[in-house]
This record gives C-alpha cells, sequence and structure tokens, in this order.
C-alpha cells in the first residue's frame, strides 16, 4: 500500500503535435524508462511525487498525455481546465512541430485556467547531440548542460554549433530560436530527450516549482490587508474632533 504522502498535488498536461514524444516523456516521468509507444487515442494518465523546491515539498504530479492529432484536438482540449501545469512539446528536428506550438498555445490561453505555468519543451534532442561513450552509458541520469529548465533568457545562438556540424539528424529548431519564442510568450524553456532521460524530470520539477511559488504569491496576496480608500470629501471632513 502507498503510504507516502504530499503536500500539493498538481494537474498536468502534456500537448504538442503527433509523434514529439509526449507520451515518451510521460512514461520517463512515472517509470524512468523509454518504450515504444503506441499512438495515444484521446488521453493518458500518470503520476509521481516529485521533491520540489528548497522546502524539499513533496508534489504529486498528475499528468494528462493528449492526442496530438487534430481528430482528437476538442477532447485534448477538454483537460486543460483545472491545471496548473502545462508541458508544450516540439520536435528539435521537425521544424513543422515547433510552427505549430503558437496555435497550441492559443488553444492553451483559450482553455486553460489563467494562470497555468507553460513550459516549452525541445525534445528529442538526442536526435542530434553527438554523445562521448563515456557519457552515453549514464545519460539517463544526467541531463547535458543546456537541457536546465530556465526561464528564457538571451539566445545563445552559439550553443551546440560544434555538435551539429556532426549530427546524426539535422536540428531544424535551434536553443536560440526556440528560446526566443519562449521569453516572447512568458514561458519557460527546456530542452530535452526522452530517450535519453535529459531534462524531463528537471521539467516538471522546476515548473512545479514556478507553480508554488506562483500560489505563495496568492496566498500573500489574499492575507494582505487590503486597508481603507477614504474618498476625498471624508478625508477633507475627517480633521480630528
Ligand atoms: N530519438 C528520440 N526519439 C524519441 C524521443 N521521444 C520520442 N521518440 C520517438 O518518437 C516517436 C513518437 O513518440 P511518442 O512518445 O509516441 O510521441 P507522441 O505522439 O507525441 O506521444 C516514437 O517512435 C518514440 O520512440 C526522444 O527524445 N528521442
Ligand atoms: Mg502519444
Amino acid at each position: 500500500m502507498e503510504n507516502i504522502t504530499w503536500d500539493y498535488i498538481l494537474k498536468y498536461i502534456i500537448v504538442g503535435d503527433s509523434a514529439v514524444g509526449k507520451s515518451s516523456i510521460l512514461v520517463r516521468l512515472t517509470d524512468d524508462r523509454f518504450a515504444t509507444t503506441e499512438p495515444t487515442l484521446g488521453v493518458e494518465f500518470g503520476s509521481r511525487i516529485l521533491t520540489v523546491g528548497d522546502e524539499g515539498k513533496k508534489v504529486k504530479v498528475q499528468c494528462w498525455d493528449t492526442a496530438g492529432t487534430e481528430s482528437f484536438r476538442s477532447i485534448t482540449r477538454s483537460y486543460f481546465r483545472g491545471a496548473a501545469g502545462a508541458l508544450l512539446v516540439y520536435d528539435v528536428t521537425r521544424r513543422d512541430s515547433f510552427e505549430h506550438v503558437t496555435s497550441w498555445l492559443n488553444d492553451l490561453r483559450e482553455f486553460a485556467d489563467d494562470n497555468v505555468t507553460i513550459i516549452l519543451v525541445a525534445n528529442k534532442t538526442d536526435l542530434c547531440t553527438l554523445i562521448p561513450p563515456a557519457t552515453s552509458k549514464s545519460a539517463t541520469s544526467s541531463p547535458i548542460p543546456k537541457s536546465s529548465p530556465q526561464i528564457a533568457q538571451e539566445p545563445e545562438s552559439t550553443v551546440g554549433e560544434t555538435s551539429r556540424k556532426v549530427s546524426m539528424r539535422i536540428r531544424t529548431v535551434s536553443t536560440a530560436e526556440g528560446a526566443a519564442f519562449a521569453k516572447q510568450h512568458g514561458l519557460m524553456y527546456v530542452e530535452t530527450s526522452a530517450k535519453q532521460g535529459w531534462g524531463v524530470l528537471d521539467a516538471f520539477e522546476s515548473s512545479a516549482r514556478e507553480v508554488l511559488r506562483r500560489l505563495n504569491e496568492d496566498e500573500l496576496k489574499r492575507r494582505k490587508p487590503k486597508g481603507v480608500k477614504l474618498d476625498k470629501q471624508q478625508s477633507k471632513s475627517g480633521s480630528c474632533c
């Protein structure tokens, strides 16, 4: 019997085009493995307890993996409500999947709650990264440096140039472009490989940290005494005694 307790339960959704790796990201989150995935029909579900932030809060992430195909789009949208976090995924080797990010973002803005924390996920980075044999063995638990989730900063145009020259597949969306898009739209940004395990847990953990930060901020605002605002008339006639 599961006797692990948690401080928060957060609903997450994973959206993006078909075959960008959404189901693989969910399997990596729940089972920490890479498996052959069947195309998702409708929605799938998985959960995992993560330790988040300096205070080590236990957060149960309940994640809904949605189908990216047009025919399931209306079902997909119906799962958006109540999500605290959303992973918006594209495949760095498929430019069309990046171009469709705007449309997924519009869906999220329209159908998800206003305060949803969205992280843009550039997946399949292993396809265009040359992994040294020494690190490839332990790659499942060691994210490459650029995979650390971050609120998008100034794009670095040269990152990864060397590895791209010897890439197994051509990277069609650069780090700079992905990060710039995220920055422009106020999203977090992370590079991942569901296959190698790079960045996936970080994506959930750092966005959960941001969700908790926003929750605390809202809570503080609610508790703050409102004060009484006097109108002009009251303040003039309000001289003492
Ligand atoms: N090389 C590589 N392949 C991946 C990665 N993530 C998913 N895939 C493969 O991409 C295909 C689609 O993955 P899937 O998770 O089903 O995508 P979904 O349709 O977005 O849920 C499958 O063949 C996966 O094995 C990754 O990070 N790297
Ligand atoms: Mg799927």
